[in-house]
């Protein structure tokens, strides 16, 4: 028998039953670039495994059999919230009993804890919160760079700069600038839901429109910041608002670079106004993935987030175009809050077996996708 690494991924191996999808095929086999049409036929197609071959077969061109994944800490400073968004269930109101929010040094504690081996990421989310200042967040970030100057803190979606800056009085620029000098080293790529304005007044009415996010992403890469992008799907958007919503990103990074790392993020409905809304299915899921990795040709990676998909479709994502899953995230609030089963957090051996088992490579990489090395507590990232 013929060994899996030996087996031919040839553009000749390509077949599919869907006319429509074939002409797709030649210019993705061609390293084409996709329209908005190709993208509604590839939401649309039945052979969702054709998709999913084209996918996997631009995917392995990019990154081989390698994929990534990361040790981080998830840190959610506040879940105090002036935005009333009905797709989410982790933001409270000021005075609710289940608002929190951490004393400096409570998350600074927090950082330190949960994990046995080091992580080289922090990953800082939040609410809106109506009175604390931007000075509470830029003294959180030095706390941490103080206490932990290897790790690369990724903070603040671009909702949350744009919010800090407003409430600041200040230019985003100059809020971005604070943010540096206080030791932010990127940003995550939260808070872009969809784009489409009609499902943006409904799903997160209280937060900057889809011009604003892309236009302070913009700010942030000219000013030198890497970030992630995400997309909000499986609620009320249909395939047009996706298909806009991946082209308006890849305009973008047409002209910054800065993006790095594409996140399709699933709708959990539990406990949110739109609970009578069905929780995605694994296959639409997957092909979210695939249609990510096929349209978005500019991002160097998308990533399988685990703990939304669960870890058993997140391995199946990386035979459809993903080659990240995330990390030991350690603790998950946005996620469980909105009934999420998955746990939560995952250990690295755990991670490998699932890159490893799914027939790939694990490469432990640092948010910036440097390889690092490690011995069982500390690490080396290498550059
Ligand atoms: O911005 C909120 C989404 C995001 C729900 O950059 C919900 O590496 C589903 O952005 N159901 C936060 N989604 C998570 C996020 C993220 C996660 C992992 C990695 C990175 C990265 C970024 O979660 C929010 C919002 O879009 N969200 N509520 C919900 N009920």
């Amino acid at each position: 028998m013929q060994a899996a690494a030996d087996v031919p991924r040839t553009p000749d191996a390509f077949h599919s039953y869907d006319p429509r999808i074939v002409p797709i095929a030649d210019r993705v086999l061609a390293g084409q670039r996709l329209d908005f049409n190709d993208g509604l036929a590839l939401y649309s197609s039945p052979d969702v495994l054709a998709v999913g071959w084209l996918a996997n077969y631009v995917r392995e061109r990019l990154h081989g059999d390698v994929t990534y994944f990361n040790v981080n800490r998830h840190i959610n400073p506040t879940n105090v919230c002036v935005a009333a968004c009905k797709l989410c269930a982790f933001g409270r109101k000021k005075g609710d009993p289940h608002g929190y929010t951490m004393a400096l040094e409570e998350a600074w504690q927090t950082a330190a804890s949960g994990y046995s081996e080091a992580v080289t990421e922090f990953h800082i989310v939040g609410g809106l919160h109506p009175d604390l200042p931007i000075e509470y967040f830029l003294d959180l970030v030095r706390g941490l760079k103080q206490r932990f100057p290897k790790v690369h803190i990724k903070a603040f979606t671009m909702v949350e700069v744009a919010f800090l800056a407003r409430r600041a009085k200040l230019s985003i620029e100059d809020t971005l600038k604070k943010m540096r000098e206080a030791g932010v080293d990127s940003m995550p790529g939260g808070g872009a839901e969809i784009f489409s304005a009609r499902v943006r007044s409904i799903i997160c009415d209280h937060k900057i429109d889809g011009n604003e996010w892309l236009e302070t992403a913009r700010l942030a890469h000219k000013m030198g910041f890497k970030s992630n992008a995400t997309m909000l799907y499986g609620h009320i958007e249909n395939d047009e608002d996706r298909v806009d919503h991946l082209l308006k990103l890849r305009a973008v990074q047409d002209e910054t670079g800065g993006f790095q790392t594409f996140i399709p993020l699933a709708f959990h409905p539990e406990n949110t106004p739109l609970d009578h809304l069905p929780v995605t299915t694994g296959l639409t899921d997957i092909r979210q993935i695939a249609v990510s990795r096929l349209l978005l040709d500019n991002f160097a990676h998308i990533k399988a987030y685990w703990q939304m998909l669960t870890p058993k479709i997140a391995q199946i994502a990386l035979r459809f175009g993903a080659d990240d899953l995330d990390g030991t995230v350690v603790e998950e609030k946005i996620y469980h809050d909105a009934g999420a089963t998955t746990p939560q957090g995952m250990t690295r051996k755990e991670l490998c077996r699932l890159i490893t088992e799914a027939g790939r490579i694990p490469v432990e990489r640092d948010t910036l996708y440097h390889p690092v090395t490690r011995t069982e507590d500390s690490f080396t990232v290498v550059v």
